[in-house]
């Protein structure tokens, strides 16, 4: 199973996020059922290892709190653009909950995230997307601002790659308190 933990979002914020789609030639968007908000990126596990995990997010006590999603960005590998999202504010309840999903996580036996958290919502993946109409993009959205959303619980889903798009599931949803 191919795992990740991260936030579901509101059916409301999907329709919001979703009028950003169109107009960029190069842009793979991901269909509004699949936005998402990436705490931790897991990776293909067995069977035993995600009770392993399930377990050990489900012992994980944090607070609910809220959420804004505003702004688009880009992010680039080899200086080449991959994917465009929606950001994410960052906040001490949204850190502390990623801080704690990531010492659960490491308390079950996996190795440590080197990256550094960045909150996002991936819009779209890039190919080739040219520079100047990606940067107008960018530009022209900039000032988007979706409805803070409030956040009562995390999930993990299981990620199936498909030809098209993945598929993801919810296998388990964890209450924040
Ligand atoms: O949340 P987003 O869409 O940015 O790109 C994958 C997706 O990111 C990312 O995990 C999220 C859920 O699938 N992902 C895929 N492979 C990854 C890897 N090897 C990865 N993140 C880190 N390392």
């Amino acid at each position: 199973m191919r795992l990740f933990v991260g936030l579901d979002l509101p059916a409301t914020l999907r329709q919001r996020l979703a009028l950003l789609s169109g107009g960029l030639p190069g842009a793979r968007w991901v269909p509004a059922e699949n936005y998402h908000l990436t705490l931790r990126f897991i990776g293909e596990m067995p069977g035993h290892r995600a009770e392993e995990i399930d377990l050990a997010l489900s012992t994980l006590r944090a607070r609910r709190f809220s959420l804004g999603v505003g702004g688009v960005g880009v992010f680039a590998k080899g200086g080449r653009p991959t994917s465009l999202w929606a950001g994410v504010e960052r906040s001490a309840p949204l850190e502390h909950l990623q801080g704690k999903i990531e010492t659960a996580l490491q308390r079950a036996g996996l190795a440590a995230e080197r990256r550094r958290f960045t909150p996002h919502i991936t819009l779209a993946r890039l190919d080739n997307a040219g520079e100047a109409r990606l940067a107008a993009f960018v530009q022209a959205h900039n000032l988007f601002r979706a409805e803070t959303i409030a956040v009562a619980h995390f999930t993990l889903f299981s990620s199936l790659l498909g030809k098209e798009h993945a598929v993801y599931t919810a296998e388990a949803d964890y209450p924040l308190t």
